[in-house]
């Protein structure tokens, strides 16, 4: 790949991609206008270059995962997004599941055995998932596995539960504190523009209330990830604007971890007569987040969402964090189409994944403290994960 100084002394660059050139080099801030500038006239190989830097600047080869399986307690919802092909309210709620406390607890204890550090926990909204139900469940579960790090639920499903039980942000945020949960992921937030998320995901938490739950769980010393639902009927204005948005709230609070530009899959929902973007689409917009959020030390690539070699190749534009190995516990990607069907990675997959593109896998637990440098390590057997049988339920 070109090097930023091969960039800097090109001749033929406009003045504005020199100038943006000189502000990463530099470390300084680039605006909104020069985002979408990056969109509209940087070639990949220009922003490849310049996210290339950043990332190696913050973190040299290392490129981070983590040992970690979903748990969907639910895929029927109450709303209705039209990019979502995994909620069954509307499409048949007989084909859907709708775990109980117990039987969720079956799942995590089968677990006991495997080196997970981190359950992510996410899945539809439905009115018997209330306050209590997951208050009780992150109790159980750290009960059960104190060292398992519990990362649940979005501000969709929390704004809607607190709402029920009429309690306000801050409380029902210090109540989740208490019984157990550590960290929240990144989803939900889609696109914050308001008409175009109403338009794709109204009826849920706006953006504002979206933004405001995390900054809650931040003010309370809390941790948690941002998102950004991509490649569908928003502008490159509406991509920066999000990330805007993101980038003063993480000056406020600095509670961001990571970013994770999640890609619009058109399989089986209301958005299919959209034609996905390309993979050059995709590593572009992994470089201009990587880039344009200065202030967030990670940019993730979801393999089971983007798929392993796309999920690669962002390792030379801006990615340094792989997420984990799943264990094929989510059906919100295989039911949108991606190419990752069984979702499911053993560790030596996953590092091998990561070598054979020239960086240096770094097992973290979810904080990101480091866990096991496997840069030089060799496996003498495959470690290979089991995929578990999980309880049919509505049938
Ligand atoms: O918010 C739903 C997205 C998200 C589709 O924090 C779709 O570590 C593409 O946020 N095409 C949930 N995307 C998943 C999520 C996540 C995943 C992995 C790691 C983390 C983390 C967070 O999935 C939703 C929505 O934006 N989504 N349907 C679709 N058809
Ligand atoms: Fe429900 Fe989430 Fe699907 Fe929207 S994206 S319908 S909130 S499961």
């Amino acid at each position: 790949m070109t090097s930023l100084d091969t960039i800097l002394k090109d001749k033929s660059l406009s003045q504005d991609l020199l100038d943006i050139a000189i502000k990463v080099k530099n470390n300084e801030r680039i605006t909104s206008e020069e985002g979408v500038l990056l969109y509209e006239k940087g070639s990949l190989g220009y922003v490849g270059t310049l996210a290339n830097f950043i990332r190696e600047r913050k973190h040299g080869d290392k490129t981070w995962f983590n040992r970690n399986f979903h748990l969907e307690p639910t895929n029927v919802c109450l709303y209705t997004c039209k990019f979502c092909s995994y909620s069954r309210l509307i499409k048949k709620r007989s084909d859907g599941w709708e775990y109980t406390h117990d039987q969720i607890m079956d799942i995590v204890k089968k677990y006991d055995d495997e080196p997970v550090t981190e359950i992510h926990i996410v899945g539809g909204v439905l009115p018997q998932y209330n306050l209590e139900f997951y208050a009780n469940l992150y109790k159980a579960i750290k009960a059960h596995r104190p060292d398992l790090h519990v990362k649940a639920l979005t501000p969709v499903e929390y704004h809607y539960m607190f709402k029920k039980a009429n309690v306000s942000y801050e409380e029902g945020m210090k109540i989740m504190k208490e019984a157990g949960l550590e960290s929240m992921p990144g989803g939900g937030a889609e696109i914050f523009d308001e008409k175009i998320h109403k338009e794709i995901a109204g009826g849920k938490c706006t953006s504002e209330e979206w933004l405001r739950i995390h900054e809650v769980w931040h003010n309370l010393g809390m941790r948690s990830n941002a998102s950004i639902l991509y490649g569908h009927v928003e502008t490159f204005a509406h991509r920066i604007d999000h990330m805007d948005r993101l980038r003063k709230l993480q000056d406020k609070t600095g509670g961001f971890q990571t970013f994770i530009p999640l890609k619009f899959r058109n399989q089986n929902n209301e958005m299919s007569y959209l034609e996905e973007v390309s993979a050059i689409d995709d590593l572009k917009n992994y470089a201009i987040s990587r880039i344009f959020l200065d202030n967030f030390d990670h940019i993730k690539a979801y393999w089971p969402m983007i798929g392993r070699t796309t999920a690669q190749l962002s390792l030379a534009y801006g990615v340094d964090d792989m997420d984990g190995t799943i264990d094929d516990t989510t059906k919100i990607y295989s039911m949108a189409g991606s190419e990752e069907q069984n979702p499911a990675l053993s560790t030596q997959e996953l590092v091998n994944m990561i070598k054979n593109v020239g960086r240096k896998p770094i097992e973290r637990d979810t904080l990101y403290n480091t866990v096991k440098d496997y840069t030089d390590f060799v496996f003498e057997d495959a470690t290979v994960y089991k995929s578990y049988e999980l309880p049919v339920i509505n049938k």
